[in-house]
């Protein structure tokens, strides 16, 4: 085992050799966190062919990797909530009981990483030490799952340091369920396409995950632990972990402000989070892009930490105008995967600046030619970067302590119906918008392209309990912080005319919406009251510079009380799935909308 002498745990040691017995490693290695060690990951990834370097004058020290094509994605049909009783899962979750579960995994896990080295990597979820942040603690078989888990969390050393002898983690194994006969040569990306299982165990706080390399099914610190173990262990113990980004909002006279905002997977978070506002004197600057766990302190306010330290950003679609930020972030050290290669090896991915280069090798590792009707990039193609290579990173970003949340932005993607903005009334009616959100489908999970379905506080596939019960909490949460809570909006960049071209121009230019979000919260800008919340006025939006007709602003901002009756109904039934454990509170939210939108 190499470096045993980094803990003396015994907890985590006998876990260890207990995970080893039943795998059957060829070599156990505990991660230190170094760079050295970092960089032994990319050289092992690109000597066993699962990696390849990039150009050094392209992008330093940095490496493209290609997905088997069937592991891509998150797969939500094949991750599980394992608890005693299946009400507490909820309907929105596969659930299945945990022995059963163990039943299941207990033969797949055995010698499944034979032939292959186990690593051990001791994690914390926010800054080291925090009294927000979390440790967990990974086994992996995946040079690739190190490797990220170096730019997505802090791992290593410290991490054991603040563990001590008897500290709590969270255990979290993960395989990709492909051992290794004697001497046979691994594939350049091992997974178990047909046998996937992303598993929880919320009551003895475990996660299991077998047969996939991708993303939230395999970076166990990411989706697994810090949303959906987190959640669960926020409801026990009164705070919240949320699918949301974090950013800081300065305006021309220096006022601060934070704000959080729950978009669902390939929505808009890493977007927003670091965006340049297009508005002049305004700064925006990024604390985190994806989550946020928030706690309340003495001052009765919510303080949010992001919990990771890289991104693992959505590639497609972000260029130097959409997200200059992201792009600058990228520039080096990271690991890229399911993008294209050009000639001169950088990477490629649509909508990336300039033009479309005559050849590529595309994510299938294939040759590539503008003509043959292929996208050269996965669409759920990413990067790895460290967050500290972000330009706009806020200097405070890894402050243990947090930030005091001002403003929540729920929202999603919508062509029709959901205006730009909105505000909820209060606590109450905001939790109702969150619970009612929905969102077509994108290609961050397997399947469904495009189809609409409810996504309660873009938490659908992360939530790891009864939905019902979560909505309960945070109108626990609500009545604990009263008017200390945050105000709570709903946002829609996604609203398209007849055409089907975009009538918001979205990116940069959604300062104006936050601009709007921050003088509502100090009581400044105008909104007038609509059946679905309060709406601003094009005067109260700041569209100075930009070209929007009136016909254009009322297409945008458009309820139709007819259309939203309809959405009224679609969101009782809905609500029906969750029975007795749908909040009182909820349905009297939603009477009231029906009220509001009958007398409208
Ligand atoms: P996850 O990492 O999957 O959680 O996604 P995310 O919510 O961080 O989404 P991201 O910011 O990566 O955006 C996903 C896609 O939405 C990209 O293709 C973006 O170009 C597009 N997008 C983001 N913001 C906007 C916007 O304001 N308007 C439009 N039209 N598209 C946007
Ligand atoms: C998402 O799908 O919301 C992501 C990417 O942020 S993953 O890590 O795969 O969950
Ligand atoms: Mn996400």
């Amino acid at each position: 085992m190499t470096n045993a002498t980094l803990t003396n745990h015994k907890k985590l040691l006998a876990w260890i050799d207990e995970i080893k017995e039943l795998t059957t490693p060829d070599d156990i290695y505990i991660a230190d966190g170094s760079k050295e060690e970092y960089q032994n990951m990319l050289n092992l990834m690109v000597e066993g062919g699962t990696a390849q370097w990039l150009a050094e004058d392209k992008k330093p020290n940095s490496v493209l990797i290609f997905s088997d094509p069937a592991d891509v994605a998150r797969v939500e049909d094949r991750t599980f909530i394992c608890c005693e009783k299946e009400e507490n899962a909820g309907p929105t979750n596969n659930w299945k009981d945990p022995k059963e579960m163990k039943d299941i995994l207990m033969p797949l896990f055995k010698g499944c990483m034979k032939g292959r080295t186990m690593y051990v990597i001791p994690f914390s979820m926010g800054p080291v030490g925090s009294p927000i942040a979390h440790i967990g603690v990974e086994i992996t078989d995946s040079p690739y799952v190190v490797a990220n888990m170096h730019l997505m969390t802090r791992v290593g050393k410290p991490v054991l340091d603040v563990l001590g002898e008897d500290g709590e983690y969270v255990p979290c194994v993960h395989t990709v369920g492909a051992p290794l006969a004697e001497g046979e040569k691994s594939a350049a990306w091992p997974c178990n396409a047909e046998n996937k299982y992303i598993t929880h165990f919320p009551e003895t706080n475990e996660i299991w995950s077998f047969g996939s390399g991708y993303g939230g099914n395999a970076l166990l610190g990411k989706k697994c632990f810090a949303l959906r173990i987190a959640s669960t262990m926020a409801k026990r113990e009164g705070w919240m972990a949320e699918h949301m980004l974090i950013l800081k909002l300065t305006s021309p006279e220096g006022v601060e402000k934070y704000v959080a905002a729950a978009f669902p997977s390939a929505c808009g978070k890493t977007n927003l989070a670091m965006m340049n506002p297009t508005i002049p004197g305004w700064k925006v600057e990024c604390v985190g892009d994806d989550i946020a766990w928030m706690k309340f302190k003495e001052d009765g306010r919510l303080y949010a930490i992001n919990p990771e330290a890289g991104f693992f950003g959505v590639a497609p679609g972000t260029n130097y105008h959409s997200n200059p930020n992201a792009m600058e972030s990228l520039k080096a050290n990271s690991i890229f995967t399911n993008v294209a290669l050009t000639d001169d090896g950088d990477v490629w991915w649509e909508d990336i600046d300039g033009d479309v280069p005559a050849h590529l090798i595309d994510w299938n590792g294939n040759d590539w030619t503008p003509d043959g009707g292929k996208k050269a990039a996965h669409p759920n193609a990413r990067f790895t970067a460290p967050a500290a290579q972000c330009p706009v990173i806020a200097p405070n970003w890894a402050d243990p302590e947090g930030v005091p949340i001002d403003a929540i932005l729920f929202g999603g993607r919508r062509a029709t119906t959901q205006p730009l903005a909105l505000e909820a009334s209060n606590w109450e009616h905001g939790t109702f918008l969150g619970a009612a959100m929905a969102s077509e489908k994108t290609a961050a999970a397997a399947g469904g392209l495009g189809e609409l379905r409810f996504d309660p506080m873009a938490m659908l596939p992360f939530i790891g309990y009864n939905m019902a019960d979560y909505w309960g909490h945070w109108l626990e949460m609500g009545d604990k912080g009263g008017d200390n809570m945050p105000k709570v909006f709903y946002v829609n960049w996604f609203r398209k005319d007849e055409e089907g071209k975009w009538l918001w121009p979205g990116f940069g230019e959604n300062s104006r919406v936050l601009k709007w979000v921050v003088e509502r919260c100090d009581g400044k800008a105008d909104a007038v009251d609509s059946p679905i919340g309060k709406l601003p006025t094009k005067e109260a939006m700041d569209l100075a510079g930009l070209d929007m007709s009136d016909k254009d602003w009322d297409s945008l901002m458009k309820v139709d009380a007819s259309e939203w009756l309809d959405v009224a109904g679609k969101i009782e039934e809905y609500f029906a799935k969750f029975g007795d454990k749908l909040p009182a509170r909820l349905t009297k939210q939603l009477e009231a909308l029906k009220a509001r939108l009958e007398a409208a």
